[in-house]
């Protein structure tokens, strides 16, 4: 008996896992285990004989089973230990830096054209960039022969074969925006539409894809000097400062009487700057909506009447933030982004004053 206390109570003393220490026990107080074979043996004995081996034996199983326990426990103390010691981490420690994305220069000037018409009352309005030839061209009375409608300009959908209706178009403007509004929501009216247009078009300073904003105000006493002032204040807003504007009588379908209008800017070095110096870029088209386009909207001409124009977004944005190459502008090529995007967050800078 002391054989064995000795035997099993050094073994587990120096036992150095749990596994190990399960086979232990195992080998000691199992059902097969040594100190259980010999409490078997108990039947066999007198009774005399067991009335002293049945307490004793009673005793070394219990006393196993505790230095088990108590072996069990500090092990796991231990093991505690020592992930605590390997597995500590210093809280301390600042981030490791993460790259993030910049916002397009398209999307900043974006925000920033929406920031300074919704101060003047124009709320946004969207809507799909694959258009019918209707909303595209006839509702702005673009007639069939008009050249913006030749092929090499736009870019049409195909038809099944037999099928002989005309074909989709990517909008060429967001002219059917302003169309698709008025339809829904009648007159008066302040909107812009920002977004993406096509045209057939590439080189230099010409994309296939490129963003313009139009607006609309309709009422019952829009005039040209409504909108003069109101480009006037855009381009204050937008550029910083006082810009002056010079209006260019011209010709578009959509407008009768249509109006260019030009920056005022200086050229230094081959750098444009706006609204100062003697020279005049050209920015925008304008004019008073035309008859049959407020008609094609559902809007009856001898009650109301209103301005329209356009402005390409690209080109703000170059002018404002000198940026030089439009194609760049879409390669996706990430240090152009870096260079020239805007932080998230960053509020859209445009100028007081209004
Ligand atoms: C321009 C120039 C002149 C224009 C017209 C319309 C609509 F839908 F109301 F008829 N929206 N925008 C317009 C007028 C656009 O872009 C150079």
């Amino acid at each position: 008996m002391d054989d064995l206390r000795d035997k099993y109570l050094t073994a587990i003393a120096n036992v150095s896992d749990e596994a190990s220490l399960e086979d232990l026990r195992v080998q000691a107080v199992g059902k097969k285990g040594e100190i259980s074979l010999k409490m078997r043996e108990l039947g066999k004995m007198t009774p005399e004989e067991r009335q002293v081996a049945g307490p004793a034996l009673n005793a070394l199983k219990n006393e196993v089973n505790s230095a088990i326990s108590a072996r069990k426990a500090s092990l796991a103390d231990a093991a505690l230990e020592e992930r605590l010691r390997t597995e500590w981490l210093d809280v301390t420690l600042p981030g490791r830096p993460r790259r993030r994305g910049t916002i397009h220069p398209v999307s900043q000037v974006t925000e920033e054209v929406t920031a300074i018409f919704a101060d003047m009352g124009f709320s946004v309005a969207e809507g799909p960039q694959i258009e019918t030839d209707w909303y595209n061209f006839d509702a702005l009375n673009i007639p069939g022969h008009h050249p913006a409608r030749a092929e090499m300009d736009t870019f049409y959908t195909h038809r099944k074969e037999g099928d002989n209706r005309p074909p989709h178009v990517l909008r060429t403007h967001t002219s059917p925006v302003q169309i698709r509004h008025l339809e829904a929501h009648g007159a008066p009216c302040r909107i812009i539409a920002p977004g993406r247009v096509y045209r057939a078009d590439y080189d230099q300073t010409h994309t296939p894809m490129f963003h313009q904003v139009e607006g609309l105000a309709i009422d019952k006493d829009i005039s040209m000097a409504n909108l003069k002032w109101a480009l006037e204040e855009f381009f204050s807003a937008f550029f910083g400062g006082t810009v002056k504007t010079r209006f260019r009588a011209s010709h578009f379908p959509f407008t009768e009487p249509s109006a260019e209008v030009d920056i005022q800017c200086s050229w230094e070095d081959g750098t444009v700057k706006v609204g100062e110096g003697d020279d005049w870029l050209e920015v925008l088209g304008s004019g008073m909506v035309h008859p049959h386009v407020l008609k094609s909207g559902g809007i009856d001409p001898a009650e109301w009447q209103g301005f329209a124009f356009g402005i390409g977004i690209d080109r703000l944005a170059m002018l404002k933030y000198g940026i030089p190459d439009l194609r760049a502008f879409f390669d996706s090529d990430l240090r152009w982004l870096r260079h020239y995007g805007f932080a998230a967050l960053e509020a859209p800078s445009v100028h007081a004053g209004i």
